[in-house]
């Protein structure tokens, strides 16, 4: 394979041809690649045709190309937004100063553990969700199943290629690692934890790209603040692409409540199961737990760490932009910690406090997707709403992760705690009636029991069309 990569294998916006030395170090790693995408991608449908985007430019008219592509020849490319040349830092102690365009040697260590850490989050999810093909509900949502899992790969090579291009020897054992680390692995797991547990259905799968992709979405935004300009720009672009991963997510579960608001009409809320639905309090129990592992991605409240990054230029805040003051020494912003058994305010330095900022931001998000869901069900005519839990619910990181405290905030004792769990997170029962309603349903223009259609098809085709056309 070796001499072979081409702008044509690989579309790029990166002048390729004319880098040697970051050809062959990625033509040592494509072959891995592919083989770690044959063992630990989608279960099957390798040699299925489907209805594809693929990012071929960044012109914001016409970056995606639409057509039926077998997975494994999926072109992964690499794409940066345009380098703008006056950019400046625009946050932390080096603001106003020109953006570095190669790495600095004494940010070295930490700037590749962030993108190393990015990096992982993208093949985990792949793995996370390989099975899910077996059960999809329409063609629809199985071609969206492989929409994701395709990108997710692109941005583990727009995160290769960052490692490649600038970190020399360690960079490329790091991109060994990254197919070599295996999700839920006991010996060599995942980085970060959410991204270690089986998505075992859609329910799940439809929660995660709802909230964990959009941790992504933050994440990336801030990252695309950078004062390191080549991962600025590759985040940038990826954000192109998260757009679609959270409509997957935010719309998918909107159309199980759409279908669940109509069997609660018709049957009233005990007769959802028999109809074949989930019950809106197993959504809302599905609700509590991705939101709240979801949250956990992002760090401890009080952290030195983000600090760090906030302080060399990083890692921003989400739309910088938004902000008047960019140093952010001499703020603090209030943070709750439990005291002697009580929950206390106390005022954190705001640098130190850059996880909550940015945690408070996607909550923020958040929130809105849930009025819009709860619009469903009052159209519906119903007066039951979903809510998220506060943030301190059911952590495992951060200041919270050594209490117990209910979906409202209170802290509890651990005998409530394991009294109560099963209202509010998906007990083995909840999850064995979802799993008995994954069916598959593969007849082009149908639509599991269980889940509304979507309103339209991709790209502007209809319904009815073939997604993926199996071999
Ligand atoms: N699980 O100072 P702290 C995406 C560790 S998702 C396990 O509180 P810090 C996607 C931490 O490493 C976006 N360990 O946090 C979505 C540290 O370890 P050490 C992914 C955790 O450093 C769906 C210690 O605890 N991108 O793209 O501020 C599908 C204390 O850490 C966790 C990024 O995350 C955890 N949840 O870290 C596909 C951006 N949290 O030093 C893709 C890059 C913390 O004690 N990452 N720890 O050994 C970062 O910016 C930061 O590392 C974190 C927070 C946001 C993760
Ligand atoms: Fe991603
Ligand atoms: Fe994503």
């Amino acid at each position: 394979m070796a001499g072979n990569i081409s702008d044509e294998r690989i579309p790029n916006n990166v002048d390729l041809s004319s880098d040697r030395r970051l050809q062959r170090a990625l033509c040592d790693w494509q072959p891995s690649f592919v083989d770690w995408w044959k063992d630990m991608g989608p279960e099957g449908f390798q040699t299925s045709d489907i209805y594809l985007r693929t990012a071929v430019s960044v012109h914001a008219s016409g970056w995606a190309h639409y057509d039926y592509v077998r997975m494994p020849e999926y072109r992964w490319g690499i794409f940066l937004q345009p380098q703008d040349e006056q950019r400046t830092i625009g946050f932390g102690d080096h603001q106003g100063e020109p953006v570095w365009q190669t790495v600095p040697g004494e940010y070295r260590n930490i700037l590749r553990r962030i993108i190393v850490t990015q990096a992982d989050t993208e093949p985990a999810s792949v793995e996370q969700q390989r099975l899910l093909g077996k059960t999809a509900p329409s063609l629809y949502d199985l071609r969206n199943l492989f929409q994701v899992n395709v990108e997710e790969g692109r941005h583990l090579w727009a995160m290769v290629y960052l490692l490649h291009s600038y970190f020399g020897r360690d960079g490329r054992e790091e991109a060994e690692e990254l197919l070599d680390r295996r999700s839920g692995d006991k010996d060599h797991p995942r980085i970060l934890q959410a991204f270690n547990y089986p998505i075992t259905d859609w329910l799940h799968f439809f929660c995660f790209t709802m909230f964990t992709d959009r941790d992504g979405k933050y994440q990336l935004g801030a990252l695309a603040e950078s004062a390191f300009d080549p991962l600025a720009r590759t985040t940038r672009f990826m954000l192109t692409e998260e757009a679609h991963h959270l409509f997957v997510g935010d719309t998918g579960v909107d159309r199980v409540i759409q279908r669940t608001a109509e069997l609660m009409r018709e049957h009233g809320d005990d007769g959802v199961r028999a109809a074949g639905g989930i019950p809106l309090d197993i959504i809302q129990r599905y609700i509590f737990l991705w939101v709240s592992l979801s949250i956990d991605l992002f760090g401890g409240e009080v952290s030195s760490n983000a600090a760090d990054y906030f302080a060399t230029g990083l890692k921003g805040r989400w739309k910088e932009d938004r902000y008047e003051e960019h140093t952010c020494l001499g703020e603090s912003l209030p943070i709750e910690r439990v005291v002697e058994g009580r929950v206390v305010t106390e005022d954190v330095p705001l640098r130190n406090a850059m996880n909550e900022v940015l945690r408070q931001a996607y909550l923020d998000d958040c929130a809105k997707a849930m009025t819009r869901w709860n619009r469903t069900l009052e159209q519906a005519g119903l007066s039951d709403r979903l809510r998220l839990p506060d943030r301190k619910f059911h952590r495992h990181i951060g200041l919270y992760a050594e209490h117990h405290f209910d979906p409202e905030g209170r802290l509890i004792d651990e005998a409530t705690w394991e009294a109560r769990r099963g209202e509010w997170l998906p007990s083995p029962e909840d999850e064995a009636w979802v799993r008995s309603l994954m069916q598959p349903v593969y007849e082009p223009g149908k639509v599991a029991g269980w889940i509304a259609p979507p309103r339209k098809g991709i790209n502007g085709q209809p319904l009815e069309m073939e997604y993926v056309r199996f071999a």
